[in-house]
């Protein structure tokens, strides 16, 4: 396995509030810090994203009278899960997690703050047209293939990696540095879907030099 210039390491979304104890904690979520901080040692471009949102935020349940997180609603743009409040701009909870050590990081992507747009993927936002931008800036970085890693693989994690099929470059989640919230059936469709489009899924150890 050669990692050079041409590869990027995505860190997704390793916040506060996906941790235990966090709003909308991710079982064991905790657990992918020491996994992202040994395998981001091997990288030499690493980008991070931090979930952004505006407080009472549409992705939010408290938004919707009546509604419960993990209700369903239909938007403009399509089927949305309402979530707990979480990640809302400049909060501890939004905050990437305290042990999380990838100093060399080099872009930060935040997303899901366009007020009613939520966005899991970091490149595509749940409207299926609203870019980040990450795609003109990893083709701009010459970059060619992607791993994946961080919260939850369910949810951001697989969007991201769909959306880095999408736009053309070839993409791995490291699976042990992922975790899931697995609510209704939503880890096994993420891993069909992300087989489907050619995703491929590895161990941090098959990473090791
Ligand atoms: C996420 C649900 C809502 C994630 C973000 O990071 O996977 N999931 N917002
Ligand atoms: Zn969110």
């Amino acid at each position: 396995m050669t990692i050079d210039d041409t590869t990027v390491l995505i860190v997704v979304d390793v916040q506060n509030d996906f941790l235990p104890g966090g709003s909308l904690a991710v079982k064991d979520g905790d657990q992918v810090v020491p996994v992202i901080n040994r395998v981001a040692g091997r990288f030499a471009n690493i980008v991070a994203t931090q979930d952004w949102h505006t407080p009472k935020h549409i992705s939010f349940a408290s938004s919707h009278p009546g509604k419960r997180p993990f209700d369903m609603i239909d938007l403009v743009y399509g089927k949305q899960v309402l979530w707990p409040d979480h990640c809302v701009q400049g909060t501890e909870g939004a905050a990437l997690a305290r042990d999380l050590s990838i100093p060399q990081a080099q872009l930060m992507i935040r997303k899901g703050f366009h007020h009613n747009i939520d966005s899991y993927s970091a490149f595509t936002e749940a409207d299926g047209k609203t870019t980040t931008g990450l795609a003109a800036y990893l083709q701009a970085r010459r970059i060619r293939r992607v791993f994946v890693a961080g919260l939850a693989t369910d949810f951001c994690v697989a969007w991201t990696a769909l959306d880095v099929r999408k736009a053309g470059f070839e993409t791995t989640i490291i699976e042990d540095a992922c975790r899931a919230i697995d609510a209704d059936g939503s880890l096994a469709k993420a891993w069909r879907d992300a087989g489907t489009a050619g995703v491929r899924r590895m161990q941090s150890t098959d990473l090791a030099v």
